[in-house]
C-alpha cells in the first residue's frame, strides 16, 4: 500500500526516534551487570586548615590544593570518595621567601601548622610521620636557609617513610587559627608540624590509615589506565 505523501516526513521521524532511542538503549546495557557506580552518598568531608598553603594526595592521586597561596588564613573543604587502606600524603608550607626563610619583606619569621579531618574518623594525629625539606633563617649561617631535595615519589602509596621522625602535636593555642576555623569540623583531630613550628617552612605529612575488611560499596571496574602512570 502507497503511503499517502504527507505521512512521509512523519514517517521519517518516527524512524529517526526509533533508532536513536535503540542506540541509545544499546550504549546503556554495555554496562556490564557487575558494575555500581559510585554516587555522592559514598563521599566524604574533607577539612584541612595549612598555615599557609597544602597540597594533599590520597593513594598517589592529587585530591586537593589550597586555592590561596597565602592567606593568614583559609580553610579547604572538599568531597572525597574515599578507599581504604588510604595513603595520605601532604606538602604543606608556611609561606617564607626560599632565599631568605622570611616573610612581609623581609621583616617576619612566619609559622606553620597544619590538620586535617576526612569524614567522621580519619584525622590528624601523633601516628602521623613528617619531614622537613626548607628550614631557615638560621641565625649566623649563609645562607640563611637549607634545601633538600624533595624525593619524586614523596606522595606514592610505596614510598619509603619508616626512617621519618613521628609528627610534633601543638596546642591550638599555638598555632591560632583564625576564628572561621571553628565553622569547620575537626573534632578529634590535633595539630601538627615538625618540631620546629618556626624555622621549618617546607613539610611533608604521611599517613597511612587501615581499615581492615573494608569494601567500596561501588565497583567502577579494573582501575583504568591514567595517562600519567604510562
Ligand atoms: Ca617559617
Ligand atoms: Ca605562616
Amino acid at each position: 500500500m502507497k503511503m499517502p505523501l504527507r505521512l512521509a516526513p512523519i514517517a521519517a521521524i518516527l524512524l529517526v526516534v526509533i533508532i536513536m532511542s535503540s542506540l541509545s538503549a544499546q550504549r546503556r546495557s554495555r554496562l556490564p551487570a557487575h558494575i555500581l557506580k559510585p554516587n555522592m552518598g559514598d563521599t566524604v568531608t574533607l577539612n584541612v586548615y595549612a598555615d599557609n598553603w597544602f597540597k594533599i594526595y590520597i593513594n598517589g592521586k592529587l585530591v586537593a590544593t589550597d586555592s590561596i597561596e597565602f592567606m593568614p588564613h583559609n580553610i579547604v573543604s572538599v568531597d572525597v570518595l574515599p578507599e581504604y587502606p588510604m595513603t595520605i600524603a601532604v606538602m604543606a608550607r608556611d609561606y617564607a621567601d626560599a632565599i631568605t626563610g622570611r616573610e612581609y619583606e623581609n621583616t617576619n619569621i612566619g609559622d606553620g601548622g597544619f590538620i586535617l579531618k576526612l569524614g567522621e574518623d580519619v584525622v590528624s594525629n601523633a601516628s602521623w610521620k613528617a619531614k622537613c625539606y626548607f628550614f631557615g633563617p638560621i641565625e649566623g649561617q649563609n645562607p640563611p636557609v637549607t634545601h633538600l631535595p624533595i624525593p619524586e615519589d614523596w606522595f606514592g602509596q610505596d614510598f619509603d617513610d619508616s626512617q621519618w621522625e613521628p609528627v610534633t602535636v601543638y596546642e591550638e593555642a599555638t598555632v591560632r587559627p583564625p576564628q572561621v576555623f571553628r565553622d569547620y569540623d575537626f573534632e578529634g583531630a590535633s595539630f601538627v608540624w615538625t618540631s620546629d613550628l618556626d624555622l621549618h617552612n617546607t613539610v611533608i605529612f604521611r599517613a597511612t590509615i587501615e581499615k581492615p575488611g573494608w569494601k567500596p560499596r561501588w565497583n567502577t571496574g579494573t582501575p583504568s589506565r591514567r595517562i600519567e602512570d604510562l
